[in-house]
């Protein structure tokens, strides 16, 4: 750890510590091995935490350590699950976390789906009974780097109201998109199909700020910038009014009973109360470009970064610009920056 940054008055508290990716990388470890996980789960699962600090996605860095502390102790996980693959046909493979988190399996199942997907040019994998945090980016990342474009979707706890109605039904429903670009970063979008993920307005109310309109409502289903409200009493948002809805309902559908999981009302009414993490099931679709081209899947790749280039030559920014900015800089320094009050929280799920 390297000398707090941001300090007010030599008398004040420090805003932020600064901390290697290292020392990110090893508290998550230790955090989470001290609550009993197994470590090729903990590993897993603190690789994906450090990418999140990495990229300054701070709703799901070591912030998730809180939350994955307190599925440990009251959520229903398998600390030492091995997932279980199964082969269902040539273009499926399923892996079961058997209730452990969904990282491991990922890494399981994605290197068979690689497998799959460059014999027959799309392929699936379904991750079923899983505990789920994290951002999908890291999963969509590591299969466009084997040139293949993939999609990834899950639910989560129904926290999200309808367009039209009070009452929450969907999950945040995050869905992630990759792409191969030619001698650049992939392009990769990734998000909520909330207005925001439920991690930001947790984030709101820990340092007491209000929100902007259009992320909840209250329990009379008025709009409210009050995160305790809507986060213990309302429900959130969709993004896009009926569009994210109709597609946070595509996610439920898909990543649900297409697969055999639950619904984000179905992982909610499971967890009944505890504030574990969201359980139930994943989607990850891959395709492999050499399969769908007419002929020159090359010159295909090219006319796609024309698209590209239509969008940033006018100033406007790609997903993921932000993040590979972070992280380029996270690189070059060796270090990020966390709130201190976080860190400090996060040292004494040690004790
Ligand atoms: P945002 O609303 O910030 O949207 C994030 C995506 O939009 C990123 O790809 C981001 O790129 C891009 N983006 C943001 N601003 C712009 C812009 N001005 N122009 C172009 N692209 C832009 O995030 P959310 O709150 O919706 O989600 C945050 C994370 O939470 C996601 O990683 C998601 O997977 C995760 N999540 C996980 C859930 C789970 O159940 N496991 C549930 C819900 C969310 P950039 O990163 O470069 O800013
Ligand atoms: O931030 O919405 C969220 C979220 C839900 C599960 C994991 N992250």
């Amino acid at each position: 750890m390297r000398a707090p940054q941001s300090v007010a008055s030599s008398a004040a508290p420090p805003a932020c510590i600064t901390l290697t990716l290292e020392e990110v990388h090893d508290l998550s470890l230790r955090v989470l091995t001290h609550h009993g996980l197994s470590s090729a789960q903990a590993q897993a699962i603190a690789r994906v935490i450090t990418a999140g600090e990495r990229d300054e996605c701070h709703s799901h860095g070591i912030y998730r350590l809180l939350s994955c502390t307190r599925t440990l102790q009251h959520g229903a996980v398998v600390r030492d699950a091995t997932p279980v693959v199964s082969d269902r046909g040539p273009g499926v493979v399923a892996v079961d976390a058997q209730f452990g988190f969904s990282q491991l399996a990922f890494e399981v199942g994605s290197k068979v789906l690689l497998e799959k997907v460059a014999k027959t040019g799309v392929a699936a994998l379904v991750i079923n009974n899983c505990y789920h945090f994290s951002a999908l980016w890291p999963e969509v990342e590591a299969l466009v780097e084997h040139g293949v474009a993939a999609l990834a979707m899950t639910p989560s706890h129904s926290w999200v109201a309808p367009a039209g109605g009070r009452r929450p039904v969907f999950g945040t429903n995050p869905i992630a998109f990759g792409w191969p670009r030619v001698g650049a970063h992939p392009y990769v979008f990734d998000f909520a199909t909330s207005a925001v993920a439920r991690g930001e307005i947790e984030l709101y109310r820990r340092s007491g700020r209000a929100l902007p309109a259009g992320w909840g409502i209250d329990a009379d289903g008025a709009s409210s910038t009050d995160a305790a409200t809507v986060l213990d009493q309302g429900a959130m948002l969709t993004f896009g009014g009926y569009k994210g809805s109709a597609l946070s309902t595509m996610i439920e559908l898909l990543a649900g009973p297409l697969i055999g999981d639950m619904t984000s009302s179905e992982s909610r009414a499971k967890d009944d109360g505890a504030g574990a993490a969201p359980c139930h099931g994943e989607l990850v679709l891959a395709f492999d470009p050499r399969f769908f081209s007419q002929g020159d899947f090359l010159e295909d790749r090219m006319r796609a970064e024309k698209l590209f280039e239509g969008i940033t030559d006018q100033g406007a920014r790609l997903p993921s610009q932000r993040r590979f900015a972070a992280r380029e800089r996270s690189l070059g320094n060796g270090c990020v920056q966390v709130p201190a009050a976080l860190y400090y929280d996060v040292r004494q799920l040690l004790l």
